[in-house]
């Protein structure tokens, strides 16, 4: 026979082989048979390595070396679920969907799998590109270590064009016996198989991800409406058909009570399975009917996890610290024997204020009862009092504060104790840290440990003292070469020109959050005009309220405050408004007001983001996916299946170039 259409034979028995063995867990052949075929598939690589192709079983073990990830950007939107924790919720859930699309509704259950979300994109049935979900918009490409995954085909039985979606993960088989060699071999354990499966596709080296023997499930499409079915559950047959892995234990309920003998049935079942799961994903079968209930930002409308109940264990309290927050209340933290729990070892957690201490009866030395609220903070649930010996001791809150040592107050209606000295370094502390933060100035390079370090020394007493350190005061902490210090000065001369908004979030005005923040900075523009606003004007403003306008008035009344900002803008810190402005738009220019746009292919321009604000601050809002209720399409070079959608439909469809024009310094607006 002609040896490259034998060459192609191999493949697609190599192939077959594999989808029974690995997908549908019903090998046909003896493995000596795939093996053989493996070893002629081999050879004629080896005689002819310009005909290897991507989608070659050879291509599997791994071999490339990355050099990092590339960042890819999600066509549609990879959503995450939101979560319920009980009946209630699910009923509740329920009563929102029947309000939308009538009691006519029936919903798909599913396991769900406790691994990481990716998304796989084939190309006329060829794979080519596999990513993580990263924020849901822009994810990392991590397609050569997907490639290792054997349940993941690398040709689909019909030409298809589409991109899927799963859950990729870490049997609990091959969980053990990774953390088994690496105990021998003295390496880091893995907590969980998540943490396993995210280390492992996080591998430069293709090779190692290729041993970690990880699997996937997948259950949707980025549009299954594409696809021609009506419904999910007949989606997922066509994901099968199509040759990829879907979990079998699916069902599908048409009433809440079928629902929740699914979630009994598995809740019970689920440590026989050879994977984790940590609950139960529910979908609105019908497409058109999660259609009409849509999405919100990051979660749809028409699914849900149910997550199972948090894990309960025992361990001892050893004692209770105190800590002084930003706003100077005093919280009890609780010191634990560490103990494992939802995968992470716990030692602290807080216990809220002294009444709850009291209420659990909780005392130093019992043994108490933890568990993770939302499977991710540490909670004390109680205390097993018939454990006591003698030696426990009952908690009571000090009168002083534990860092400056004057008197705590209880300020009215408020069961928290505070510190109300300003001048408490506890708080001076924790103010800098959030000064500094993410949402706040943003100062890459000074994390809580230099905060602390820069205040312990006197270097810094409050915010302003930061525009004011010098290269060789830096010079002298710990751990703080050239490099770095360097790198300090310029987050901190960058974080002079942050906005208005950055500057008024991270004073911690007392009731002001992020947001508040940035309705405030719009509204008055400037810090003087904040300064000078009455208590009317204030409470004018959307999203503000008498408390906070009163909180706003206070803090600019105290003479220090003056004196803190006198500072902060001899040093050059902006003062001011820089950020997008809707309001400055008239009526006219809302150019997408109303209209719901779609955006679709590469854009050369404007990254996802940017174009998505300027349609939003043209009073526009973005979708996902092309549906009869999109108004706009903006298409880049290289769009796919939404365009060939938008077209079929009808709707005007834009050009990058088109956007370009509607940018407010080009005119357009
Ligand atoms: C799972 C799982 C996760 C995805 C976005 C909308 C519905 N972990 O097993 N997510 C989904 O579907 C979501 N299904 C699942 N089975």
């Amino acid at each position: 026979m002609d040896e490259k259409k034998r060459y192609q034979e191999v493949i697609d028995l190599l192939n077959r082989y594999s989808h029974e063995y690995y997908v549908m867990d019903q090998p046909t052949v003896e493995d000596v048979v795939y093996d053989q075929l493996n070893q002629e598939l081999l050879a004629i690589e080896e005689r002819h390595p310009d005909w290897i192709t991507s989608d070659s079983p050879s291509q599997r073990v791994g071999g490339e070396v990355l050099e990092g990830f590339v960042k890819v950007a999600h066509q549609t939107p990879m959503l995450s679920l939101g979560n319920a924790f009980s009946q209630e919720d699910l009923l509740n859930f329920d009563r929102q969907v029947r309000e939308k699309v009538g009691d006519e509704r029936e919903y798909m259950c599913e396991l769900k799998i406790d691994g990481l979300a990716v998304s796989l994109i084939y190309e006329n049935g060829i794979y080519k590109q596999g990513a993580t979900r990263g924020d849901g918009t822009i994810g990392e490409d991590i397609t050569a270590n997907l490639r290792t995954i054997r349940s993941v085909p690398m040709k689909l039985r019909q030409p298809f064009s589409i991109e899927v979606r799963g859950e990729a993960y870490m049997p609990k088989k091959s969980f053990k016996e990774l953390n088994e060699i690496r105990e021998e071999e003295g390496q880091m354990l893995f907590a969980n198989p998540r943490n396993a499966a995210a280390g492992s596709l996080r591998q430069l080296d293709t090779k190692v991800a290729a041993k970690r023997n990880l699997d996937i499930f997948l259950y949707s499409v980025a549009d299954f409406g594409e696809m021609g079915v009506a419904k999910h559950s007949e989606g997922l047959e066509m994901l099968a058909d199509l040759g990829l892995k879907v979990n079998k234990e699916r069902r599908v309920c048409q009433t809440m009570e079928e629902v929740f003998a699914y979630i009994e049935e598995w809740t019970e079942k689920r440590a026989s399975l050879d994977y984790d799961i940590d609950g139960i994903v529910l979908k609105v079968n019908d497409l058109s009917q999660q259609e009409t209930l849509g999405n919100r930002v990051k979660t749809p409308r028409w699914s849900i996890a149910y997550k199972f109940p948090a894990e309960e264990v025992p361990t001892k309290l050893l004692d209770i610290e105190l800590n002084v927050g930003r706003t100077g209340v005093v919280t009890p933290t609780a010191v634990l024997e560490p103990a494992f729990v939802a995968g992470t070892t716990v030692s602290r957690a807080s216990l809220h204020n002294e009444d709850l201490i009291h209420e659990k009866d909780i005392r130093i030395g019992d043994t108490v009862v933890i568990k993770k609220a939302g499977d991710i903070i540490p909670e004390v649930i109680r205390s097993i009092p018939e454990e006591r010996d003698g030696t426990q001791t009952e908690f009571h809150m000090p009168e002083i504060c534990p860092t400056c040592g004057s008197e705590l107050v209880r300020l009215e209606e408020e069961v928290a104790l505070r510190c109300i000295n300003p001048k408490c370094p506890a708080q001076l502390k924790e103010g800098l840290i959030h000064f500094v933060s993410r949402n706040a100035m943003n100062i890459d390079g000074l994390g809580e440990k230099v905060v602390m370090q820069l205040f312990d020394q006197q270097l810094i007493q409050d915010v302003a003292d930061l525009y004011f350190l010098s290269k060789e005061e830096l010079l002298k902490l710990e751990r703080m070469g050239e490099k770095s210090v360097t790198n300090l000065l310029h987050s901190i001369e960058v974080s002079k020109e942050n906005s208005l908004e950055r500057l008024l979030f991270g004073l911690g005005i007392r009731h002001v959050g992020a947001k508040a923040a940035r309705t405030l900075a719009m509204k008055f523009e400037t810090i003087d005009r904040l300064k000078e606003a009455a208590k009317e004007e204030l409470t004018e403003t959307p999203d503000v309220g008498e408390i906070m306008a009163d909180s706003v008035v206070t803090y600019f009344e105290n003479e220090e405050v003056h004196e803190l900002l006198n500072e902060l803008k001899k040093a050059g810190v902006n003062m001011t408004y820089t950020g997008p402005r809707p309001s400055d738009l008239d009526e006219e220019a809302l150019v997408f007001k109303d209209k719901t746009v779609v955006l679709t292919g590469k854009l050369e321009q404007f990254t996802r983001n940017d174009a998505k604000a300027l349609i939003e601050q043209l009073g526009g809002n973005v979708s996902g996916s092309v549906s009869k209720k999109t108004d706009l399409v903006v298409a880049g070079s290289d769009a796919g299946s939404k365009l060939a959608k938008a077209q079929e439909l009808g709707i005007t469809v834009l050009s990058e170039a088109d956007l370009l024009n509607y940018l407010p310094d080009k005119g357009g607006v």
